[in-house]
């Protein structure tokens, strides 16, 4: 069977955090900014590229970043806006495609092989989520469009701020014997540490080994090494586990039809849902009912709101308008059911670990 050349987009917002300070607070807008503390224990999160000119970057401790630009601002970062911009973005990508796999909360592979659009060119749907970014945001984004996802995550880098970088198959081996090995998505800093001990500074040095020799020195991962510096990578764009919904419904032991019977059972229902919420630490924006009459003809009605919610009331409240309470129902019910939809769980991987980022060092 003929494989099919995949079309895969990388998408990473530019120097995200700081650039939403900058939009937000004109004060800050072409001097050098750090998001996060200036305080002794603190690091820096992000820096804009003012402030990297000095040599400032993520993760630098905020005492160091201060050494080197002395007339650095820092802003203390506002987690909830960058969440909201991270679903506004979201939202875009999902009018091209559901094959979309976070990897935080600025970033995300998408796979355009076939799209909603059916836009055969990867490059014009980069384009065109590029565009929507800003106008939604006001914010720039720089994507890499490539045929598998290790080179659109490089191709993404290669032109920032604001770039669009194609890596063509026939491009990429040129292009990653160049590429120094901490450049490598998938080569973490150890690695890369360990990997330099050995004489393996570029690609082309990784080029030279062969897969048996690599997966003496580093394991099983001694073939994904092997296989990226050819510009192979199979590994599909993920999207399966990530939680769509959560859920409860309840079955009565006898149809109901009295309106406050029916409220009574919701309210436990919304009770395990929001618990259950709250528990993962989720939210949701579509808020959806479903009935089952004693026909079994089933109905459901759902609201989105402006925010996310796991908040009890707010659930209880939009449940009682999709139920048109205080009207008695049609007939005779048999299932109720609440759900939340549209979740803000994009930071957790499908293996359930959480990617974002905490913000857990305010020590001043
Ligand atoms: P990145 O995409 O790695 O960085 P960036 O968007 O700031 O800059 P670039 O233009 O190079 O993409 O990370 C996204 C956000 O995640 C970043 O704005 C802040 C946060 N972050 C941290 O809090 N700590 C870190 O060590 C890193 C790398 C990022
Ligand atoms: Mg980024």
């Amino acid at each position: 069977m003929d494989q099919i050349t995949r079309k895969i987009i990388h998408v990473d917002m530019d120097a995200f955090y700081a650039s939403v300070e900058e939009r937000d607070f004109p004060q800050y807008r072409g001097k050098p900014l750090a998001v996060g503390y200036p305080g002794k224990r603190s690091v820096v999160s992000t820096a804009n590229y003012a402030a990297r000119k000095y040599g400032v970057h993520s993760a630098m401790p905020s005492i160091v970043a201060l050494k080197k630009c002395p007339f650095l601002n820092f802003a203390p970062p506002r987690f909830d806006a960058y969440k909201a911009i991270s679903h506004q973005i979201r939202d875009i990508f999902f009018e091209y495609t559901d094959q979309v796999e976070p990897l935080s909360l600025d970033e995300a592979f998408l796979d355009v092989t076939t799209n909603k659009e059916n836009n055969p060119s990867a490059t014009n749907i980069a384009k065109e989520i590029k565009n929507k970014i800003y106008k939604t945001t006001g914010l720039t984004a720089s994507a890499g469009i490539a045929s598998n996802k290790f080179l659109a995550k490089i191709a993404s880098d290669i032109q920032k701020p604001d770039g669009l970088t194609l890596i063509l198959p026939d491009m990429a081996l040129d292009f990653l014997k160049k590429l120094p090995i901490e450049k490598f998505f998938g080569v973490g800093k150890v690695t890369a540490q360990k990997m330099k001990s050995l004489g393996i500074n570029y690609g082309s040095d990784l080029f030279n080994y062969t897969e048996f020799e690599l997966n003496k020195l580093f394991g099983k991962t001694g073939s994904f090494y092997y296989n990226v510096v050819r510009g192979i990578d199979d590994r599909p764009v993920v999207t399966s586990h990530i939680q769509k919904s959560v859920g409860a419904e309840n079955t009565f032991k006898n149809d109901i039809i009295d309106i406050g019977e029916i409220v009574e059972k919701l309210k436990i229902i919304i009770h395990r849902v929001t618990s259950q919420l709250k528990k993962n630490n989720i939210s949701g924006k579509t808020i959806t009912l479903k009935i089952k009459y004693y026909d079994f003809v089933i109905s459901t009605r759902s609201k989105t709101l402006n925010i996310y919610t796991h908040d009890y009331d707010k659930i209880l409240q939009t449940i009682l308008e999709l139920l048109n309470f205080p009207q008695k129902p049609l007939k005779p019910i048999r299932l109720i059911g609440v759900s939340l939809s549209n979740l803000d769980n994009l930071c957790v991987n499908n293996m359930g670990i959480q990617l974002c980022f905490d913000f857990s060092t305010t020590d001043n």
